[in-house]
């Protein structure tokens, strides 16, 4: 049996995706539709308390194209915690006028393969910042689940650890060409959710989301060994940019 990676966890993630029932949301009077927004509002800004204390995190984006309108993604201490929020959430006016498309639970992940031997991980001040981290508020956002291959001769889960450290090693590198220019938290959904990871990916140029994904694709992890499920796509949703959304 090959030796399984340490990894380190931080907080749990939830990817909650929907739809806008435009009709419904239209047959509203004006006032009820404002009425809607102020609890939206407040609960966004809810949201961003939490995040002020250090608490968990918050990102809301638009999604373009067919699959969904809107993404929110949170980061919470625990599993409980996204339930009651994803539950406060169902509970409010303007989630009546939803429809959930698509979801993903997982938890903020880093593997060991690159860790400096004899150095505690949960004393470093930069680890600990990945694994909590406050989401950027970038101007875009792009999400897709993956898994690693196992099948024949490609099976990840039978490489030897110096063999998966050299590839993660060689992707390590394409990330790190582009630093900067695009932050990527990934999350572990092994015995949580459908696949084995999550990959959130932010930047202010989508471009960048192509460019990144694709040379990836060519490098050994991802070539030979990635999987990969539905891609979404979209747009920073600050407060004006709500209620621009939602007025009709
Ligand atoms: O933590 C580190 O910086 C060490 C290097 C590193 C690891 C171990 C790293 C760097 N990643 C790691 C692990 Mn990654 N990553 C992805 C995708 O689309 C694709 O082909 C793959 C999706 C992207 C875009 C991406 C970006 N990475 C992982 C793992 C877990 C593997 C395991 O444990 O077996 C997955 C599934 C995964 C997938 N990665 C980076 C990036 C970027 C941009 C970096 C550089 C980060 C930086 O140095 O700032």
């Amino acid at each position: 049996m090959s030796e399984a990676v340490q990894t380190l966890e931080g907080w749990y993630a939830l990817h909650d995706f929907r739809t806008i029932d435009w009709s419904a949301w239209k047959l509203l009077s004006a006032e009820e539709r404002a009425k809607a927004e102020d609890e939206l509002h407040t609960m966004l800004r809810e949201w961003s308390d939490i995040e002020e204390r250090r608490e968990g995190s918050t990102a809301f984006y638009t999604i373009v194209g067919q699959k969904a309108d809107f993404v929110l993604m949170h980061l919470r201490e625990t599993l409980d915690e996204l339930n009651e929020l994803e539950n406060a959430f169902n509970k409010t006016t303007f989630a009546q006028y939803t429809k959930p498309v698509y979801s993903y639970v997982s938890i903020v992940e880093l593997s060991s393969y690159m860790a400096k031997p004899g150095t505690d991980p949960m004393q470093d001040p930069d680890i600990m910042a990945r694994l909590k981290p406050s989401l950027p508020k970038s101007k875009h956002i792009c999400f897709y689940p993956m898994n690693k291959r196992r099948s024949g001769n490609d099976n990840w889960y039978t490489l030897s650890m110096e063999e998966r450290r050299a590839h993660m090693r060689s992707h390590g590198m394409i990330g790190r060409s582009y630093a900067g220019r695009v932050k990527q938290i990934i999350t572990g959904s092994v015995g949580l959710d459908d696949w084995e990871w999550g990959v959130t990916l932010f930047s202010d140029d989508p471009l960048t989301f192509k460019k990144l994904v694709y040379e990836m694709r060519f490098d050994e992890a991802s070539a030979r060994y990635g999987e990969f499920g539905a891609f979404y796509v979209g747009n920073l949703l600050d407060a004006d940019k709500c209620r621009q959304l939602l007025s009709i």
